[in-house]
């Protein structure tokens, strides 16, 4: 949470609105990962035990890579555009800061036909516009993942023992948001992975990580169009509309479900290249621009430095994502440029 707000008072208010419904719909967040598609599926769990009516979808369908999650097959896949909204008497935002990454690009039209008043989010970004529109029924705590806030402030406080399957999820959403701790240590996240697995998660099945092959492959062609910007110790992966045709000739046009490897092995494991950042042209006038930073030493926060070129970016300070209105070489000059400034000032 910011400082000053009052985390009590938003999970009582929360607590509240679910006594007063009964069904409920759970929308997981668009990257589908292992905490959005995990406490998504706890969530629902625990709604049930209190007899609630509980139906989870995506809007963005469940890729390939994610298919194999347990129970992901619960998850419907839906368009944002047709939804039935009007059955459902709260609906819940998982994992995500933005309302794009819930409804995609046409949100502002799917939020005219949702009364706002019936939103609840559970979050660990940093606060961005949901935040900004739905305060009192917005959990947002920066930790280690959305399934330990779902866990801290409303599983664990009912003393409530969630099956072995239920751990499972939240363990998966765990390792995987925290990049088997490697990533920055939050309070209370050994002590949720250690209660997970007294609940009886499976922790050789969540370790045994599996990639697919085309991850690999996506992974090989990346690295070897992996530019290293030197004095700003920055990897750069650019994906023009000509690298994109060539990737949907290669992969098919989903190739962006295939980079995960390289996101979590490549970017920011270099030595001495503390940034990595992808540029990808979505050949509709926009930039998707992706960070990873460092977690070790002290290194620019890219969206703060992003911002100030015209970006919208958000997440976390060390893995997060942006857009940016232009062209995909005016965006990467005035990344880089920014970063430029900021690091030889
Ligand atoms: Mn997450």
């Amino acid at each position: 949470m910011k400082p000053g707000c009052d985390t009590e008072n938003v999970v009582t208010r929360i607590r509240e609105l679910i006594a007063g419904a009964d069904r409920m719909l759970i929308v997981v967040s668009d990257p589908i990962d292992p905490d959005c598609l995990g406490t998504g599926l706890a969530l629902a769990w625990w709604l049930e035990h209190q007899g609630k009516q509980a139906t989870l979808v995506s809007f963005r369908g469940i890729p390939p890579a994610m298919r194999s999650f347990p129970d992901a097959e619960r998850i419907q896949e839906a368009d944002a555009a047709t939804f039935e909204f009007d059955p459902y008497q709260l609906v819940f935002l998982v994992d995500g800061s933005s309302w794009g990454q819930f409804f995609g690009s046409g949100w502002p039209d799917v939020l005219q036909r949702i009364d706002t008043a019936r939103i609840i989010s559970l979050d660990h970004h940093q606060p961005e516009e949901i935040y900004a529109a739905v305060q009192d029924r917005c959990l947002t705590v920066q930790t280690s993942c959305t399934a330990q806030v779902l866990y801290e402030y409303f599983i664990e406080p009912d003393g409530i023992r969630p099956p072995a399957h239920v751990a499972d999820y939240m363990y998966q959403a765990l390792l995987y948001d925290a990049r088997m701790f490697k990533n920055e240590m939050h309070p209370g996240e050994y002590a949720f992975a250690e209660t997970l697995i007294a609940l009886g998660a499976d922790h050789d099945r969540a370790v045994d990580t599996n990639y697919d092959k085309r991850e690999m492959d996506f992974f090989v062609w990346a690295a070897q169009h992996t530019e290293y910007v030197d004095d700003i110790g920055v990897t750069l992966l650019t994906i023009d509309s000509q690298r994109a045709d060539e990737l949907t000739r290669i992969f098919g046009r989903e190739y962006a479900d295939w980079m995960r490897l390289y996101k979590e092995t490549f970017q920011r494991q270099i030595k001495g290249y503390h940034y990595g950042i992808i540029l990808k042209d979505n050949l509709d006038g926009t930039v998707r621009l992706n960070w990873r930073t460092r977690n070790f030493g002290r290194h620019l926060s890219i969206a703060e430095v992003a911002r100030t070129v015209g970006f919208k970016a958000g997440g976390h300070r060390n893995a997060g994502g942006g857009v940016y209105s232009g062209t995909i070489a005016e965006a990467r000059k005035q990344l880089i440029g920014a970063m430029r400034r900021a690091l030889h000032a």
